[in-house]
């Protein structure tokens, strides 16, 4: 045994390596990305780790790695979830050969997010277990766990992390494996479960029904809930809440209080909790979650249960001690001075930012146009929604600006541009090209080849350069309508002139901004800092 200082992400992530996984796959995200980082940098040469090209096929990779009969984990944020959406249902049918934990950080504040829902829902919505750690320690420990269960039961396992969890650090007890076969591998599964015809689906799909109950027993005995019976107010928390709610209570007052980190939720807890308390106040991190489910249609007659739903607690947000304290009753005052007067920092293009001279083209391009319309993806060029360029009309999720561009032009708008990175063009803007490539869709796509993914913190792209170009061809992008710029200052006339006639021409035209992030020269001369592999316990 021994302890790290880590983040919530990195004990994640240490604990994946001690668990002996063969792979790591994800797709970077704020708050997950961490999670991948680590383990790119401490693994082994028994692990496989490579950012793959979107959540969903992070996620099918996983399930492929399990089948082969190793351990895999699949990291993402909230929205990435959205994306791998139809493997993760799907694998909750299929099931898993060896183990598969699925690690979803959500953004309640949308620190940088466009959105916040609650990942317990997707747990819930496909009926497999979850685990919300409530600090740093339990990160660690319950990924160790998840592994175990996601065997015992043969389904994937979800952890879900906030991103305070995920972006602090703590001391963490670590414990690695005792010496194993790295390599070694579970033999084949039964290819009947996996191949979802219906026949087999109906059958899986049964054997998922069947296991309710023990998961429901496994949840309601599992003794990471825990349950303290004292006054008749009654206080249920969950993940990082928890934290929210011993610190406003200080060992004070005498509640009654339920700590859940297991979905589905631990019933016979709840029930004696709620016998025992008249009233129950429900303090958890995101979406009314637990809220909804104890209060159902009508309540709890003679009980009242307080919380998001009732007003007690703001219904989005982050939770901060105030609130908690004021839910609770109690008076509550900051051990540290808060200050208060910081001078807000909007985000910005960093000077010398190629995706500015890529803006300040197209506004000249589009200054006798004043009904034109620019869709925008999502990555550092987002920013362009914010003056002075103030260029971008939407930005909706990863790939949505060509298709929501082809839409638009099939209602007749003229002209209308979009813009997207190049990690974001590979993850799902190729898809929606190959429509607009088939239809010859009267709008001018712009991809914004800066050779990184910029946004999340500089990872590697799938397809830059001569290779993003071929691509574009490959698509059946004629040469003739394939333009690439250099976004330069220099160049700036010799832009417009070439966007000006990409917009004139009426059909699909795809302007390829070619220019690195200045960020990324800068960290390719860096010298890679010596990767510290994470295996087998040496005793030290
Ligand atoms: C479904 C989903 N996955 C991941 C993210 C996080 N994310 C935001 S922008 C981005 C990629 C940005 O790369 P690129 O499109 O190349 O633009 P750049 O930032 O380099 O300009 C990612 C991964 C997200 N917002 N949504
Ligand atoms: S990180 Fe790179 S791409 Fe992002 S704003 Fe700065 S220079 Fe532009």
């Amino acid at each position: 045994m021994k302890t790290e200082l880590l983040l919530g992400d990195e004990a994640v992530g240490l604990a994946a390596l001690h668990a002996n996984i063969g792979g790591a796959f994800s797709y970077p995200g704020t708050p997950a990305t961490e999670i991948f980082e680590f383990i790119e940098k401490r693994h082994g040469p028994s692990v496989s780790a490579r950012w793959s090209a979107n959540e969903k096929v992070a996620y099918e990779e996983a399930l492929g790695h399990s089948y082969a009969g190793r351990r895999a984990i699949v990291s993402m944020k909230h929205v990435g979830l959205n994306v791998a959406a139809d493997p993760f249902m799907n694998s909750a049918l299929t099931g898993v050969n060896a183990g598969i934990v699925v690690v979803v950080a959500d953004d309640p504040g949308m620190h940088s997010s466009q959105n916040e829902q609650d990942s317990r829902y997707y747990g819930e919505f496909a009926q497999i277990p979850v685990l919300e750690p409530s600090n740093q320690q339990e990160a660690y420990d319950l990924t160790r766990e998840a592994f175990e269960l996601s065997e015992k039961f043969g389904l994937p396992v979800l952890i879900r992390l906030v991103t305070r969890l995920s972006h602090s650090r703590a001391n963490v007890r670590v414990e690695p494996p005792a010496a194993t076969d790295d390599n070694e591998r579970l033999s084949l599964p039964d290819p009947n479960d996996w191949t979802l015809v219906p026949t087999n689906a109906r059958r899986r799909y049964r054997h998922l029904l069947d296991m309710q109950p023990t998961l429901r027993e496994w949840s309601d005995k599992s003794p990471l809930n825990e349950l303290s019976l004292g006054g008749r107010r009654g206080i249920i928390t969950s993940g990082l809440a928890h934290n929210y709610v011993r610190e406003v209570l200080a060992g004070q007052g005498d509640f009654s209080l339920l700590k859940i980190l297991t979905y589905p939720l631990p019933r016979e807890r709840i029930r004696n909790l709620v016998s025992h308390c008249d009233e129950i106040t429900v303090i958890e991190e995101g979406y009314p979650f637990i809220e909804k489910q104890l209060t159902g249609l009508l309540g709890i007659p003679g009980k009242a249960i307080r919380g998001k739903l009732s007003g007690e607690l703001p219904p989005d947000g982050e939770l901060t001690p105030d609130l908690v304290a004021t839910a609770l009753g109690k008076q509550y005052s900051a051990p540290l001075a808060v200050v208060e007067d910081l001078t807000g920092r909007p985000p910005a293009l960093c000077r010398g930012c190629p995706h500015a001279d890529t803006f300040k083209a197209i506004i000249d391009a589009t200054a006798n146009y004043p009904e034109a319309i620019l869709f925008s993806d999502i990555g550092c060029y987002t920013l362009g929604v914010l003056p002075p360029y103030k260029a971008v009309h939407s930005c909706v999720d990863m790939g949505s600006s060509i298709s929501m561009a082809h839409g638009a032009a099939q209602a007749g708008a003229h002209p209308v541009l979009c813009t997207i990175g190049d990690s974001t063009f590979s993850h799902s803007g190729m898809t929606p090209l190959i429509g607009a490539v088939r239809a010859d869709a009267n709008i001018t796509v712009f991809v914004l080849d800066n050779a990184i993914v910029a946004m999340t913190g500089g990872q590697e792209t799938m397809a830059c350069g001569d290779q993003l170009l071929d691509l574009l061809k490959g698509l059946g992008v004629t040469e003739a309508h394939l333009h690439v710029i250099e976004p330069l200052p220099k160049n700036h006339e010799q832009n417009v002139d070439v966007i000006s006639r990409a917009i004139k021409h009426r059909g699909l035209s795809v302007v390829v901004a070619q220019r690195e992030c200045i960020h990324n020269r800068r960290k390719a001369q860096a010298a890679p800092k010596a990767a510290q592999p994470v295996g087998v316990a040496t005793g030290k």
